[in-house]
């Protein structure tokens, strides 16, 4: 398939679904080549056939029989459905993240990525991975739509602003990949690029518990006290206090104005319009955002909206304070023995 490749300009292969992805790519363009290279050669060899041979010649009218008309519209469209089909399998393979992720905040903006780990340190511009594991990315923006692309890994994710999307990726290779933004977005949409740099598991988890005990202190890595700030779960709980989420909503279970917090996370949610909703990431933000929108059943529409009051990051903090509020721990593997 190299030569394929070559021919079709597509960068190296760097992730789990890059494999799969590819061979979709192949099928698709291979038999759109096969069957127009087939409708052009029958073509010019009618136009030779059934050429005027006399002046005045009459085309005589054609009749297809049925079953001929017929095998004309189910062959395109049997390889149509084909190819969905395979493509909607890829598609749920891509958008359901295996539990046991590392999970990554993403933030776009104006015109660099940012990335934060719920239990350690926040960067800019460099996402640092382990080879071989899988990562979930929780992508947001602060301004404007931004769309997270890494083309050696086959993955593409629009970003927005007061929602969070996910997508997530096992990188299969060591080295540095390059993040494009995939949506204009400004003057600098062209520079906005990052970069993902995948480790081998055992380099990962030395930097990892570096960052954690401050063995960098200088040099490439920043200090670890900046990384013990930079806990999502303990920002999280500091801006419920500031920003009066505490005064509606209790952290041992007992429902107040709004519910409690606790076992929040995973769980089904009535809502007062009839409907179900699960409670993830995505929820869990709307909730702050647009709290009118889907109302818990069992309570007011008192909640007020902390859309342009609450920044992404900010946000981001709040979700994994309340998912740190579960009575029993869920399975998700942050970096091997650190939880
Ligand atoms: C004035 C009281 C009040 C304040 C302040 C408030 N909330 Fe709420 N919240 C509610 C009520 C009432 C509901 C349930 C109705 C609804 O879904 O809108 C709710 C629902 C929620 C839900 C969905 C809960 C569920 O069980 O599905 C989340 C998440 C949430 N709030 C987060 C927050 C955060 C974060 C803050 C602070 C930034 C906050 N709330 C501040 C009253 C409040
Ligand atoms: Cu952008």
């Amino acid at each position: 398939m190299s030569l394929l490749d070559q021919l079709l300009f597509l960068p190296e292969r760097a992730s789990t679904f890059a494999e799969q992805v590819d061979q979709l790519h192949y099928f698709v363009v291979l038999t759109t080549i096969v069957a127009s290279t087939a409708v052009g050669v029958t073509a010019l060899l009618l136009f030779v056939r059934f050429r005027q041979r006399t002046v005045g010649q009459q085309t005589v009218p054609v009749h297809p029989p049925i079953w001929l008309e017929a095998l004309f519209v189910v062959v395109p469209l049997a390889f149509f459905l084909v190819w969905f089909g395979i493509g909607y399998r890829d598609y749920l393979l891509l958008s359901t993240p295996p539990k046991d992720a590392m999970d990554v905040y993403v933030m776009g903006k104006q015109w660099m990525w940012q990335f934060a780990y719920p239990d350690g340190p926040s960067s800019v511009e460099v996402l640092r991975v382990p080879k071989g594991r899988p990562v979930r990315l929780l992508l947001t923006s602060r301004d404007v739509i931004h769309s997270f692309y890494v083309s050696q890994f086959r993955i593409k994710q629009d970003a927005l602003p007061g929602r969070y999307t996910q997508t997530w990726f096992t990188a299969t290779r060591a080295g540095s990949f390059e993040v494009l933004c995939t949506e204009y977005c400004g003057v600098d949409h062209s520079i906005m690029r990052g970069e993902v740099l995948v480790l081998e598991p055992e380099e990962f988890d030395r930097w990892w518990q570096g960052q954690r005990r401050g063995l960098f202190a200088r040099g490439d890595y920043p200090a670890s006290r900046e990384a013990e700030e930079s806990s999502m779960v303990g920002q999280g709980r500091r801006l419920a206090m500031e920003l009066g989420c505490l005064r509606c909503h209790s952290l041992d279970g007992t429902p107040h104005i709004g519910p409690s917090w606790k076992d929040l996370y995973g769980r089904e949610e009535k809502l007062e319009s009839g409907g179900r909703v699960k409670v993830d990431e995505a929820y869990l933000t709307r909730s702050m955002m647009d709290p009118l929108a889907e109302v818990v059943a069992g309570f007011k529409p008192v909640m007020p909206s902390f859309r342009g009051r609450v920044e992404p990051a900010q946000a981001a903090a709040l979700v994994e304070f309340i998912k740190s509020l579960r009575s029993e721990p869920f399975a998700q593997e942050l970096p091997r023995g650190e939880r």
